[in-house]
C-alpha cells in the first residue's frame, strides 16, 4: 500500500505566517509580495489536483522500458523490480537514471517522491546521493549524480556525501536546489553551493520507515517539503519565489556513486497536477518558450552593463554587484521571518490508502 496525500492543503496554513510579524518585516513581506503578486493567489481548495498517471512512476511500474509505448526510460545502473527502482546499487562507480519519456505541459504541478537510501556504510562512508529533475532533455549522463552538467532547468540534489570540507556549517545529507538556463556548472567540489537556491539537512539513509519528498510548482513558487521522520508531516525545506518554469520539460531521477556507495532507491513518484487560475496575459505567453530562471539571475540588458560582468557568456548568470546582493538579503530576510512564523506549526496533510 501506498500513501497519498492532498498537496493543496499547504496553502491553507499561510494566511497566519503575519500574525506575529513586526512592522517592519511585514512591510517587507508586503513588498515583496507586491513584487511577486502571483505567489499567494492559489485557489486550490484541496480538492482539484489530479495525480496524473502519464508523468507517475507507481508500481509494479508498468510502462517502463524501451519499447516506443513506454512512459519511463531507464539508464546505466538502474534496476526495476516490482517494488522499486534501484538507480544505483551499493558498489562504488555506479551511475543510473530513469526518465519519463512524456513532456510535462502542466503549468502548476507538485511531484510527490517515495525513496530509500541505504547502504552497508558508516557515518559518512556512503554516497554520493540522487537526484530528481525537471530538464529539457532527458538520458543525458554525465557528473552531476548521474545526470549532465550544465543542464537547463530544475533540480533537486539530495546529497549524502560531504565533498567541501570547509562547509562544516551544514551536516549531510543536505538537500538542495538549483535552476539552471544551461551556463551554470554544478561545482560537486563545493556540493553545489554556489548555485543552490536554497536547502536543508535533513537525515534520510537507513531508516525502516517510509522517507518522502515533495515539490512543488506554482505560479513562480518553488516549495520542497520533506518526511522522513515517519510523523507523517511535511516538514519544509525550501520556499522561494520568483522562478520561472517552462511547460515542455522531462522529470526524471538519476543517482551515484563514486568510491563511496548507497543503494538508491525510487519507490514512486506521483505527479499531481494544481488547479490555479491564472491572468489572461500569463495563459497567452508560450509557457514552452520561457527560459529558466530565479530571482539571482538577472539579464544584462536589464541592469545594463557591469565592469565585473566582462568576458561571461551566458545569457544569464548571478549578477556580483552590491544592490543585487542588497536585494538578495531583503528578499531571504523576508522569507526567513516567515519561516520563523510557519515553525512548529508543521502542517498536517490528510492521508488516504492507495490501492
Ligand atoms: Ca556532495
Amino acid at each position: 500500500m501506498a500513501r497519498e496525500r492532498s498537496p493543496a492543503l499547504w496553502l491553507h496554513t499561510q494566511p497566519s505566517v503575519t500574525r506575529k510579524m513586526p512592522v517592519c518585516h511585514r512591510i517587507l513581506l508586503l513588498l515583496w509580495l507586491l513584487h511577486f503578486s502571483s505567489v499567494y493567489s492559489d485557489i486550490t481548495d484541496g480538492n482539484a489536483e489530479h495525480l496524473k498517471r502519464e508523468h507517475s512512476l507507481i508500481k509494479p511500474y508498468q510502462g517502463v522500458g524501451t519499447s516506443p509505448s513506454s512512459q519511463w526510460d531507464f539508464w546505466g545502473s538502474t534496476l526495476v523490480t516490482s517494488q522499486y527502482v534501484r538507480l544505483t546499487p551499493d558498489e562504488r562507480s555506479k551511475q543510473g537514471s530513469i526518465w519519463n519519456t512524456v513532456p510535462c505541459y502542466l503549468k502548476d504541478w507538485e511531484m510527490h517522491v517515495q525513496f530509500k537510501v541505504h547502504g552497508s556504510g558508516k557515518k559518512n562512508l556512503h554516497g554520493d546521493g540522487f537526484a530528481i529533475w525537471y530538464t529539457k532533455e532527458r538520458l543525458h549522463p554525465g557528473p552531476v549524480f548521474g545526470n549532465q552538467d550544465h543542464f537547463v532547468g530544475l533540480a533537486i540534489f539530495v546529497d549524502t556525501f560531504r565533498n567541501d570540507l570547509q562547509g562544516m556549517d551544514r551536516s549531510f545529507p543536505y538537500i538542495s536546489a538549483m535552476v539552471s538556463n544551461g551556463s551554470l556548472p554544478y561545482d560537486h567540489g563545493k556540493d553545489g553551493r554556489s548555485t543552490e537556491l536554497g536547502g536543508c539537512s535533513v537525515e534520510v539513509r537507513n531508516k525502516d520507515h517510509d522517507t518522502y519528498l515533495a515539490v512543488r510548482y506554482s505560479k513562480g513558487r518553488l516549495t520542497i517539503m520533506v518526511d522522513v521522520d515517519d510523523r507523517n508531516d511535511w516538514r519544509e525545506c525550501i520556499d522561494i519565489g520568483g522562478v520561472r518554469l517552462p511547460t515542455g520539460y522531462y522529470f526524471g531521477s538519476s543517482a551515484a556513486t563514486g568510491d563511496l556507495s548507497d543503494n538508491h532507491d525510487i519507490i514512486s513518484m506521483k505527479m499531481y497536477q494544481l488547479m490555479v487560475e491564472h491572468t489572461p496575459e500569463e495563459d497567452n505567453q508560450d509557457w514552452t518558450k520561457i527560459e529558466p530562471s530565479t530571482i539571482l539571475m538577472i539579464q544584462p540588458e536589464i541592469f545594463g552593463a557591469h565592469p565585473s560582468l566582462a568576458g561571461r557568456s551566458s545569457h544569464y548568470f548571478c549578477v556580483p554587484c552590491w544592490e543585487l546582493w542588497f536585494m538578495r538579503l531583503l528578499v531571504l530576510w523576508s522569507f526567513r521571518s516567515v519561516r520563523r512564523g510557519t515553525r512548529g506549526s508543521t502542517k498536517h496533510l490528510d492521508f488516504k490508502e492507495l490501492d
